[in-house]
């Protein structure tokens, strides 16, 4: 990351950060200070929440208005804040493991309230701060430690999970598409509803080394050879995207945003007064 950067949004005494080398978190993380900085918003306009995971650390990193929850809870918090003011940029980060287990339900209610929430889930296929146990995007038939002879559940398809919620911005890209990451959570950011992005990212650590992928370079390629942008994938055929997943803007709509109709409502009955 360049040092302006570091200078401007991290906290110097938290650092450094103790991701495991090679880890795709760092990545995305300085994707996510980029569109932020992009924007142009003051620290004091941004609040950003996580639960507990290696990916939930980062807000401990960065030096805005950050809470870091209870695992699982960061939306539960995040709708509080928003509730509480609509003018601050909320957004949450999240692990798969804290967004789409644990914190499922707060997921899919958060995206079908609409809530003006941008969240980034740091999706490396794994529990990596607990050690490696199997996540509800551990792909079938690979391994944890919770599944030493392979994990028999089906894996989400996390952003059809979101959209299928009733978010209004989805996007997907990964730590080897990184500037692709800063376009999708500028976007994701200036949407007024829920937004979701899932950022690809790589545990060497615990998912690669159980699964055999090889060291981190080898798992970034992998996501290099395997993304397909949806622009791109429109001139394929079946047979060219079988075993590809797709990067880009996923779904895009207008919807009533939460905080607002909220807002209506209490404006209607100060009217009457
Ligand atoms: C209520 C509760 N249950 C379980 C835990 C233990 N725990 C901490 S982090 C974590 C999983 C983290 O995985 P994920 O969200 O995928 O993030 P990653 O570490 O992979 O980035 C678990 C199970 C906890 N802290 N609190
Ligand atoms: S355990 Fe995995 S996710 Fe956690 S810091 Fe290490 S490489 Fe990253």
């Amino acid at each position: 990351m360049s040092s302006e950067l570091v200078k401007k949004y991290f906290r110097y005494n938290r650092l450094p950060h103790i991701w495991c080398p090679g880890c795709g978190h760092g990545i995305i993380l300085r994707s996510v200070v980029e569109a932020i900085d992009e924007l142009g918003y003051s620290k004091d306009e941004i609040c950003i929440v996580s639960g507990i995971g290696c990916s939930s650390r980062a807000p401990g990193y960065l030096d805005f208005n950050t809470l870091h929850t209870t695992h699982g809870r960061a939306l539960a918090f995040a709708t509080g804040i928003k509730m509480a003011n609509p003018n601050l940029k909320v957004i949450v980060i999240t692990g798969d493991g804290d967004c789409a287990a644990i914190g499922g339900n707060h997921l899919i209610h958060a995206a079908r309230r609409n809530i003006d929430i941008t969240t980034i889930v740091f999706n490396n296929n794994i529990y990596g701060m607990t050690g490696g146990q199997y996540s509800p995007t551990t792909p079938q038939g690979e391994k944890g430690t919770t599944a030493p002879y392979g994990n028999i559940d089906k894996n989400f398809n996390l952003c059809e999970l979101a959209k299928a919620a009733g978010a209004t911005y989805v996007g997907r890209s990964t730590a080897y598409h990184a500037k692709l990451i800063t376009k999708l959570v500028k976007d994701a950011i200036q949407n007024k509803g829920f937004s979701f992005v899932e950022a690809v990212s790589v545990c060497p650590t615990y998912y690669g080394r159980k699964n055999k992928k090889g060291n981190a370079v080898n798992m970034m390629k992998f996501l290099k050879d395997n993304a397909v942008n949806v622009k791109a994938a429109k001139l394929l055929d079946e047979e060219q995207l079988k075993g590809k997943f797709l990067i880009g803007e996923l779904y895009k709509s207008i919807e009533p945003e939460y905080t607002d109709e909220y807002n209506k409502i209490i404006n209607s009955f100060q009217k009457e007064r």
